[in-house]
């Protein structure tokens, strides 16, 4: 068993929460989240520099003691002081951290007052009312923490995107290798590019399903082979996640990568087109179903579909749509939202690709909490072929991050000439995030911002006001004459914090009346808009910009993330701004001078 860096960062990141549930010495707690964060934006596998003998103390953050605890964690899969550690707290506490309105204090004091170590006990104490009763608590944060734990349940055991992308890629590379193995493709929601990932699914044709089977069962990474057949194998990687496997015959690639695809609605909404049609879709392959075998396709099995029948198509996903009439329709629409209905009329979207963004207008530098200079950011977006690009650090409320105040703004404006001066294949945009007062006013002044190229505007603090008054806040920003852009606008992070509560239809109006876009965040914790927000802003005509809010070069690469939620939303280049050249940009742009 192995272990990836997301996987080795979570182990450490747990022992920094473990550490603050203690109440240890913060330099301490420090250190394992910077090391945790470290090893997360390592581009290399921790495992592969620990079985070359590296030395892991060159990258930043990690020291003598931590590469130690890191070899440890790598090549035991154990690491001795979380042992010591959970010998003296429970680690089920982490679970009650993770809920609004519980911190590491408050688990220590729910812990210590009321014995509670897990979610099942603590919500049976709050709803007995005793979590109210306690000091520092009170009837609100009890409902609080009782409305976390049922979204918790609802939400179940899914990991983002970029998670599932991160802890499978190793296993595709083991089955890709295997020479037995003709063809390896991902379905499932990680094909639609879905936001979550609740399980992975694997298709494969092999000369030699056996031996293929054997070989996934095999990977270093399993944890537990939970089902092993002789097409179908289920194994538990060590980070927890279910992958199955489906190994199926040349003739039915097409029909089972379209089934296992999903989306669920899609395929029924397909099987029921087909059934109209005198045909049948299982993931076997499309079979003339004319009445000899009373298959109507709707039982989801169909094993050995083809009996009874003539088969039409199934080696081919394309042919499996030709043969209901219909255009190939891409994974990310398949979520039965009318994708069919757009198929049948030949009026599919030309969906955004990452090779139509022209720039990308949300990044940090080392003026605020970024980690690379300006020049290096430029050099990067240059890189990946931009012809603009907006940093866009943070405005001074923002103090943690080391927000630029009027000042300090204007000598950032000097060291960005410097660096264009140098480098005239790219424009660099002059810009900000400038964070949207508690009153909806800006933070910073005037004359300034009538000298930004683009405007950015976003809520990073005061996450909880009513809805009335977050909605107000919102639409004065928005009003200002020189805003462009709503970064991030729901401020949801996926899998840990919610959307913030404001009425975002009205926002959507008021971006619509005041020319105002919405930025499509592609960090892979955030995707905000999500899908079917950038729906509704696609109907309402407000352009979207797609943007990786990068802190440091190699996020620049989240880009992918970003158009990839676009797609699912059915947009077009046209609906995105940056995919204008700069000039039609900075036209965009300086109609609002
Ligand atoms: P997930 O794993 O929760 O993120 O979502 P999916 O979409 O990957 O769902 P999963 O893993 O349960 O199944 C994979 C695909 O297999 C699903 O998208 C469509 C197909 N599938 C599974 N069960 C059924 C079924 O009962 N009927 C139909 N038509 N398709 C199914
Ligand atoms: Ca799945
Ligand atoms: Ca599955
Ligand atoms: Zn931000």
């Amino acid at each position: 068993m192995t272990m990836e860096n997301g996987e080795i960062a979570a182990v450490l990141e747990d022992v920094g929460m473990l550490l603050q549930i203690q109440g240890a010495n913060p330099f301490r707690i420090r250190a394992y989240e910077n090391a945790a964060r470290a090893v997360e934006d390592h581009a290399v596998p921790l495992r592969a520099m620990v079985a070359d003998g590296a030395d892991l103390t060159e990258l930043p953050g990690i020291g003598k003691d931590m590469a130690r605890y890191i070899t440890e964690l790598v090549t035991t899969g154990r690491l001795s002081i979380l042992d010591e550690l959970t010998a003296q707290i429970p680690r089920s506490l982490l679970e009650l951290v993770r809920l609004p309105g519980v911190g590491p204090k408050r688990a220590r004091k729910l812990w210590e007052s009321l014995g509670i170590t897990t979610l099942d006990a603590l919500e049976a104490a709050a709803r007995d009312g005793h979590v109210a009763e306690l000091d520092g608590f009170g009837a609100k944060t009890q409902q609080r923490i009782l409305d976390g734990i049922a979204k918790l349940k609802e939400r179940g055991n899914r990991l983002r995107l970029v998670e599932a992308d991160e802890r499978i890629a190793p296993l595709l590379t083991h089955l890709r290798d295997q020479a037995t193995i003709r063809r390896v493709e991902v379905a499932g929601s990680l094909r639609r590019r879905l936001e979550t990932i609740g399980d992975i699914d694997l298709l494969a044709t092999a000369a030699d399903p056996g031996a293929a089977m054997e070989h996934f069962t095999g990977f270093r990474g399993v944890a537990e082979v939970t089902m092993s057949g002789e097409t179908r194998g289920s194994v538990v990687l060590s980070s927890g996640l279910q992958v199955d496997l489906r190994i199926v015959p040349e003739e039915s690639w097409g029909a089972a990568l379209q089934y296992f695809t999903g989306s669920k609605a899609h395929n029924v909404t397909l099987r029921k087109r087909a059934v109209g049609m005198g045909l049948s879709i299982s993931e076997y392959g499309v079979v003339r179903s004319d009445g000899t075998d009373g298959n109507d396709g709707n039982d989801g099995s169909a094993r050995g579909g083809v009996r009874g029948g003539r088969r039409v198509a199934g080696e081919t996903e394309e042919s499996v749509y030709a043969a209901v009439g219909l255009p190939w329709i891409p994974p990310e629409l398949r979520e039965d939202r009318g994708e069919i209905e757009l198929a049948e009329r030949g009026t599919l979207p030309s969906l955004v690709t990452l090779a139509d963004l022209r720039g990308d207008l949300q990044m940090h530098s080392t003026w605020s909490d970024g980690k690379e200079s300006v020049a290096a950011m430029v050099d990067a977006c240059a890189a990946r072929g931009y012809a603009y690009l907006a940093v866009t650090d943070h405005s001074k409320t923002l103090a943690m991050t080391g927000g630029l105040d009027a000042a300090r703004l204007r000598e950032q404006w000097t060291e960005m000439d410097a660096v264009m001066a140098e480098r005239p294949g790219i424009r660099l945009l002059r810009s900000m995030e400038i964070d949207i007062l508690r009153d909806g006013s800006l933070d910073l002044e005037d004359e300034l911002i009538e000298r930004l190229d683009v405007v950015l505007v976003s809520v990073h603090t005061l996450l909880d006001l009513p809805v009335a008054a977050q909605t107000e806040r919102i639409l004065k920003a928005l009003r200002h004459p020189r805003v462009h852009i709503l970064a991030h606008p729901t401020g949801r992070l996926i899998n840990r914090r919610d959307p913030i509560a404001f009425d975002l239809d009205e926002v959507l109006q008021c971006a619509t009346e005041h020319g105002v876009a919405m930025e499509l965040n592609a960090h892979p914790h955030r995707l905000d808009l999500r899908d079917t927000h950038l729906i509704r802003a696609r109907e309402l005509g407000i352009p979207v910009v797609i943007s990786t809010d990068a802190h440091t070069t190699r996020d620049l690469d989240y880009m992918r993330y970003g158009v990839e939620q676009a797609r699912r939303a059915g947009l077009e280049p046209g609906h995105v701004l940056n995919t204008r050249s700069a000039a039609k940009l900075l036209r965009h742009l300086d109609a609002k001078r």
